[in-house]
């Protein structure tokens, strides 16, 4: 059956988009949209057209999960065509999301009206495209150069009072979307319709292109399709519509076929695929969560309290140190002033959200909440007898959570007469900024405890990646190998700085080392003090132990791997660090050399590979796409490379394993022996992704 269906009322013919869960336009209902037309255009009886959705939304996109397979017809742009230029009136009836090519269809209609709380948006950006239906041509000429320029490529959703008031769309309606879109429809009954096509398009200062090119060049590091969108609407301003439009599909075909779109892409699906967690039902019972307490009034915890009160819960601070408390509260406090400042937050919301929020050094005060989140220090016997207490005074239902980076969740849990309840909850820094939440059952966790904490992950508005339990869980196992191969590079002769440079222009969010003296190299040197298991190798991490052991801590001690001014988070080379490290190098024995930035680039991204593939192997991640999801948005991956493991899939495994044979035989086998998984997909010509 056609997922677009047809009738009449009145003299308004209405065609019905009824494509779960988004309306995506597949195939079949680009096909339904188009001979509706036709329909509809043949029926004496009809005057006029409404399109609108059944569901949640309006049309959401084109189908992402038809791009990168052969076009099927009618492509897109004809579709819009075809509903532009209808002799009679086709009014868009828009609810929740017109998205993409859902907006690109509302943009073919002659008239758009919609619901008060709907948003409309052109996100292509996000998934390194352009709009590639006409969006680019016909969106200028409606709303204005730089309002369009804006709306694509930020590829925010405007909603639709601001809509009507840059002219996107004509009306909002009251109650009933329907009536009132037949009702406007009926009133246009006979009129010639309003084509975009036909507008001219407002005149700007030409420079607005090269300064806007400038400026996303600057903020996108390297994005092929901001550019793209540029150029296409720098052409609409030149030329014909038509020629527009022909251009316009060029880019959008050149953007589709980019690496770059398919590793967007890629992480669109990887951050939708982590919510199916084997074995942990859809429909699972959630517990409530209304009271949240977390114990540690320190950055982490103080980040997490204000982000469990953005959600509406009402939260207790809990720290045994008064002034630690009294600093906890302070941060609470401006980062609910930044809120308002930025805008995130009115001042009523901040206030109502400071109603809901308590302090105590006293663990009673956590007698009734449903859940407790512990932030303090990570050391597995204070995480011990912090769950020891807990287990004596929350309520029973209760979920008892870690926000450990490191240690074993089965063995907090032990400490607790409910390991049932027990799970972690990974935040990163900042708490309330960075989206990943990664989400470790323990081998006790209930269902309905890793249930409930994938939807406070939404609440909270992260991506909640559920893992199993081992050292460093996936995204903190696989930095520890990141941050080695750094750290044998600087040894071997690579400057912090120019292994910082070569990553970073690589697409990392910054260098390892910078992030080694923002995080604090203590933590980690502190974490490897609490470790029973770490390589024989006296090379590893030896750099980092020597800074730390003198004193420099990174940019809380105003010195680490770089020197920081007082005041300042500017990393400045440090010639005393590039004389330290040449003598551990020689007390080592190792010869300094020059090293390429392909062998730096290959080490610490293969490292990451090849201990994702153990991750796999293990059982310790469903799929690699959710290992992706993980170093996506807690270590700064670059998006536009999809995550590691697609990355790897990407150069191909054969290759990735041969250079890993290659680093085997020159670093030795404690670092690189292939993994057995690794080897199977490679001889077998299979990916990372055909495991999932
Ligand atoms: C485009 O239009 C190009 C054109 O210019 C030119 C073409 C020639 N396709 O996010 P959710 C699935 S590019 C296929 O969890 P929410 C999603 O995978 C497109 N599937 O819900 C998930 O599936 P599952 C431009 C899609 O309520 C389910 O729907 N449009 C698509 O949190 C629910 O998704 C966009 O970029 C799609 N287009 O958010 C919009 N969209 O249940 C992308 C969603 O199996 N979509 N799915 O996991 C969104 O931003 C959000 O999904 C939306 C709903 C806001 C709509």
């Amino acid at each position: 059956m056609s997922p677009v269906s047809i009738d009449r009322h009145g003299a308004v013919a209405v065609i019905t988009v009824t494509n779960p869960p988004v309306n995506a336009l597949s195939q079949p209902v680009r096909e339904g949209i188009y001979s509706s037309i036709d329909v509809a255009e043949k029926d004496d009886a009809c005057s006029a057209i409404v399109i609108s959705c059944e569901g949640r939304t309006f049309i959401a996109g084109a189908d992402i999960k038809e791009f990168g397979r052969p076009p099927l017809e009618p492509y897109l742009p004809d579709v819009v065509s075809r509903i532009e230029n209808s002799q009679k009136p086709v009014i868009a009836a828009v609810h929740g999301t017109a998205l993409g090519g859902g907006l690109e269809i509302a943009l073919g209609c002659h008239y758009r009206i919609a619901e008060s709380t709907a948003a409309l948006g052109l996100p292509e950006v996000h998934l390194g495209l352009l709009p590639g239906a006409s969006g680019t041509q016909r969106l200028p000429r409606l709303v204005g150069v730089p309002v369009a320029m804006d709306m694509m490529l930020s590829g925010k959703f405007v909603k639709a009072p601001e809509a009507l008031e840059i002219g996107l769309i004509d009306r909002v309606s009251g109650v009933d979307l329907l009536s009132e879109a037949i009702a406007y429809a009926d009133g246009y009954r006979g009129q010639e319709p309003r084509r975009i096509r036909d507008m001219d398009i407002q005149e700007v200062d030409p420079s607005i292109f090269d300064v806007t090119r400038k400026k996303m060049a600057r903020r996108t590091r390297g994005l092929i399709s901001p550019g793209r969108i540029v150029d296409a609407v720098e052409v609409a301003t030149n030329v014909s519509f038509d020629e527009g439009c022909a251009i316009e599909r060029e880019f959008f075909l050149e953007c589709m076929a980019s690496q770059q779109s398919a590793g967007l892409r890629h992480a669109f699906f990887a951050e939708r695929n982590v919510g199916k967690v084997p074995n942990v039902a859809k429909e699972t019972r959630q517990r409530p969560i209304d009271k949240i307490g977390v114990i540690g009034a320190g950055t982490m915890g103080s980040g997490i309290a204000y982000a469990c009160l953005t959600s509406g819960a009402e939260v207790v601070l809990l720290d045994n140190d008064d002034r630690g408390l009294v600093r906890g509260e302070k941060n609470i406090r401006s980062l609910f002033a930044g809120g308002v400042e930025r805008g995130k937050i009115t001042e009523e919301g901040m206030k109502e959200g400071l109603q809901r929020f308590k302090t105590s050094q006293n663990y009673n005060a956590l007698a009734n909440v449903d859940l407790v989140i512990e932030a303090v220090f990570e050391s597995m016997s204070i995480k011990k007898e912090v769950f020891a207490a807990l287990d004596q005074v929350v309520q029973k239902g209760a979920i008892l959570a870690t926000n450990t980076s490191t240690l074993s969740i089965d063995e907090i849990a032990a400490s607790t007469s409910r390991p049932g309840d027990v799970i972690g909850l990974h935040f990163f820094s900042p708490a309330h900024v960075m989206r990943l939440l990664e989400i470790i059952r323990g081998e006790e966790t209930a269902t309905d405890v890793i249930a409930t904490s994938l939807a406070l992950a939404k609440r909270l508005k992260k991506i909640g990646v559920v893992v199993g339990n081992c050292y460093g869980f996936v995204g903190n196992r696989m930095l520890h190998t990141y941050g080695r191969e750094n750290q044998l590079l600087l040894l071997e002769g690579a400057a912090p700085e120019y292994v910082d440079k070569v990553l970073y222009d690589w697409g990392m969010a910054m260098g390892p080392n910078a992030v080694g003296d923002l995080a604090g190299l203590d933590v980690g040197y502190k974490a490897r003090q609490e470790r029973v298991d770490l390589p024989e190798d006296p090379h590893f991490y030896r750099v980092a132990d020597v800074l730390v052991e003198m004193g420099r801590y990174g940019q809380k001690t105003g010195k680490g791997m770089y020197l920081y001014d007082a005041g300042s988070r500017q990393p400045v080379v440090d010639p005393e660090v590039t004389a330290i490290i040449k003598t551990e190098a020689e007390r080592l024995g190792i010869k300094q050399r020059d090293i390429s930035e392909k062998e730096i680039t290959e080490r610490c991204i293969y490292a990451l590979v090849v201990e994702g593939a153990r991750i796999l192997e293990d059982g310790i991640a469903t799929r690699a796409g959710d290992i992706d999801a993980v170093w996506l948005n807690g270590y700064g991956f670059p998006r536009y490379r999809g995550g590691p493991m697609h990355y790897a899939d990407n150069i191909g495994l054969e290759r990735v394993l041969t250079t890993v044979r290659l680093f085997e035989e020159k670093f030795g086998s404690m670092h690189w022996k292939p993994p057995a998984l690794l080897c199977e997909l490679a001889a077998s010509g299979r990916k990372f992704s055909d495991l999932s």
